[in-house]
């Protein structure tokens, strides 16, 4: 059964991308509501959220919170869900670029016509080779990817929600495993996200520092045996993937 649909948009220092996920969202038919959070950027995140929203009214609801301070991805989650009031998440990272609207729309009918208590956007034609290589080895962009529905109850379910950074995807696909709550994978068409190598914030090498420093977060909140548990749980799953039919 259908069931409302609330997109969560967290958002750090992401001024040139930001609008790409409001709109994608405001563009699909079954979302009823979408809550943006500034993780309190240095950046001008926020005043281009609130001059988007001014200029593209909508019946959509819309929620636009704002951190004094940075707190990490998975803090944001958890101030977004003291506004939800959708049954079930869209999580949406703020660096996306060309998500479409009918792409989500498939992803969101997927997710309740299989009966799925979460869904992951796992892209089926990855760009480059290296991209390629890295993650047949480490799933990750089946295991980590940020553009997922799930039931919001289980995010409000989470523990140390607020604490867990870049570890949530990790946890909640533990949570999701150990409770038998069911996965599914979507294969979706490929859509841009801004490495952070390439975000205005980074040079080449902090970039590739910070995504250490988010390798070190994941295992220190879970560890290397649970992440290579999972990808083997993942790929079990792909034979009953849902595959994204474009109408063209
Ligand atoms: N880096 C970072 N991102 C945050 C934070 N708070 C919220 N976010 C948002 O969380 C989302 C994911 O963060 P990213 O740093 O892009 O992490 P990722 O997508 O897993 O990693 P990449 O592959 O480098 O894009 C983005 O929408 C960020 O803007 C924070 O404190 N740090
Ligand atoms: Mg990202």
């Amino acid at each position: 059964m259908r069931q409302s649909v609330s997109v969560i948009i967290p958002a750090f220092n992401e001024a040139t991308t930001i609008t790409n996920p409001i709109q994608s969202a405001l563009d699909t038919k079954g979302v009823d509501q979408i809550v943006i959070v500034d993780d309190g950027s240095h950046d001008e995140t926020a005043s281009i959220v609130r001059e988007y929203l001014k200029q593209h009214p909508t019946d959509t609801q819309v929620d636009f919170i704002v951190h004094d301070q940075n707190k990490g991805k998975s803090a944001a989650i958890q101030t977004a869900l003291s506004h939800v009031t959708g049954l079930t998440v869209l999580m949406l990272d703020a660096d996306i670029k060309d998500l479409e609207p009918t792409v989500l729309d498939a992803f969101i009918n997927a997710y309740f016509e299989k009966d799925a208590r979460m869904a992951i956007y796992y892209k089926y034609d990855e760009h480059g080779l290296t991209e390629k290589i890295v993650d047949m080895i480490t799933g990750a962009e089946m295991l980590l990817c940020g553009e997922r529905l799930v039931e919001t109850q289980i995010l409000r379910d989470l523990s140390e929600l607020e604490s867990l950074g870049y570890a949530l995807e990790v946890r909640l696909n533990q949570y999701c495993i150990d409770q038998q709550k069911k996965i599914l994978l979507f294969r979706g068409p490929y859509f841009y996200h801004v490495i952070k190598q390439k975000k205005q914030n980074y040079s080449q090498l902090s970039g590739l520092w910070a995504n250490v420093k988010m390798t070190k977060q994941i295992i220190a909140k879970s560890s290397i045996g649970t992440y290579f548990r999972q990808k083997r749980y993942f790929s079990k799953l792909l034979s009953e993937a849902v595959w994204y039919k474009s109408a063209n």
